[in-house]
């Protein structure tokens, strides 16, 4: 029988992710628990990332409930939010018109291979992921605060900003995992050269902090300041392997936050600083964007897993060809953990990246991983409903579904 594994996506419509783990499998029926108890090897990562995850979730006790739950996640075929359908897309564009065209112009270069280079990305073509939320969350939080729809200038700045950082970072993260393809084209440094990337990439993140200075708010600017001190961070440990098992899934998720939820999760937090004084507004919007942030990273690792490159616009299984274990492979890891050789020796060896890859498959990796963001998601959701209604809050809540179900 073909491994199949069904998701529920957006508007009762269904996805296939081919290779995906059959259902029934016996190493999907039985407990990963029970597995880990029988196999010494395996016992001490599996009570590591209990410990881990049962930090990230109270209310879930136990890995073998993660384990037990997913088929049945997977499969459902109801809305999870129950809110009146709200495209955030559609109501983020309102405040995003011109977007790119604002950025090209806070990029103002008089020399015109740098003009070109450091423009390249702004061409419409990404999600725009992050200022969408960002511009969500400003308006839910300044109708939290005084029913105000409007949003500032401010606040729309920082929804700029935020794509800028963004963009600098993959410019830079291009140059070191030698990419040659993102969003369907080459990659700058490709194009241009690793030295000339790198410097794209510091003139982009430099126009940032010129447009983050001219907002004049020294809580603002601490706080996005942050966010590139964590991307370098967490591009930092990304660039290296624990060989402690134990410590694994703890450094692959402090890596995700950092890499790419703190960028979202500050975004928000500023944005709510500048709509409303209430500290506990602060902390509802940062636990939202760090939440969903960290569920956007790890459908990420899993569309490496399932998804084809013309989809992604990128090679995948590109995280295992540059040496980097994520969640499909330490969930798999449990089940295998013939594994944990190829993930010191960082998928080196002919043939490793594939074993591995197959290892992932026959395991229950992708739907861990995916059960584990949909967690992320789900206290998202939690955090978000603290606020007061409005049509913003709840395309804030349909984006953590929309998270959950996308394709590239
Ligand atoms: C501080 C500028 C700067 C860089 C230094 C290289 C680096 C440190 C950090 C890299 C961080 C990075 C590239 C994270 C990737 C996060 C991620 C999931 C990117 C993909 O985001 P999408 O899918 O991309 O939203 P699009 O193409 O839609 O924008």
């Amino acid at each position: 029988m073909a491994l199949r594994w069904w998701c529920w996506r957006r508007g009762c419509s269904w996805r296939q992710v081919a290779g995906s783990p059959r259902l029934g499998h016996p190493s999907c029926a039985e407990p990963l628990g029970m597995r880990a108890a029988s196999d010494t090897r395996a016992q001490m990562p599996y009570f590591s990332l209990v410990k881990t995850l049962a930090s990230a979730f109270p209310s879930v006790n136990s890995i073998s409930q993660f384990h037990q739950r997913t088929p049945a996640v997977c499969c459902c075929s109801q809305t999870q939010s129950g809110e009146k359908y709200t495209d955030p897309f559609k109501l983020a564009w309102r405040d995003l018109k011109g977007l790119y065209e604002d950025i090209r112009k806070e990029l103002c270069v008089s020399t015109r291979e740098l003009k070109d280079m450091s423009e390249y990305y702004f061409d419409g073509k990404g999600k725009a992921y992050r200022p969408i939320i960002v511009v969500l969350m400003a308006r839910a939080c300044n109708i939290h605060h005084n029913n105000s729809r409007d949003m500032q200038a401010s606040q729309r700045s920082i929804a700029l900003i935020a794509e800028m950082i963004h963009t600098a970072s993959l410019v830079h993260d291009d140059v070191i995992d030698d990419a040659s393809s993102r969003r369907g084209k080459h990659t700058v440094n490709r194009i241009w050269g690793e030295k000339k990337a790198v410097l794209a990439g510091d003139l982009i993140l430099s126009a940032a902090s010129i447009a983050l200075a001219r907002i004049g708010n020294t809580a603002v600017i601490s706080i996005l300041t942050q966010v590139i001190e964590d991307l370098v961070r967490g591009e930092f440990l990304q660039l290296g392997s624990k060989e402690n098992e134990n410590e694994r899934f703890a450094h692959y998720l402090e890596k995700t936050f950092k890499k790419t939820a703190s960028l979202i999760a500050n975004s928000c937090k500023a944005v709510s600083l500048l709509g409303c004084p209430d500290p506990v507004v602060h902390e509802i919007a940062y636990q939202y964007g760090k939440n969903i942030g960290i569920a956007f990273q790890l459908i990420d690792d899993v569309l490496d897993f399932t998804s084809c490159s013309d989809q992604m616009g990128k090679p995948t299984s590109a995280d295992l060809k540059l040496g980097i274990a994520t969640g499909p492979v330490l969930f798999a890891c449990q089940q295998f953990p013939e594994m944990n050789a190829m993930i010191m020796r960082r998928f080196s060896l002919p043939g490793d990246v594939d074993r591995a890859r197959q290892y992932v498959l026959q395991s229950d990796g992708v739907q861990q991983t995916t059960y584990l963001a949909q967690q992320y998601c789900h206290e998202a959701v939690r955090e978000i409903r603290k606020l007061r209604p409005s049509t913003e809050r709840d395309a804030l809540i349909q984006l953590s579904e929309s998270v959950l179900t996308r394709d590239k």
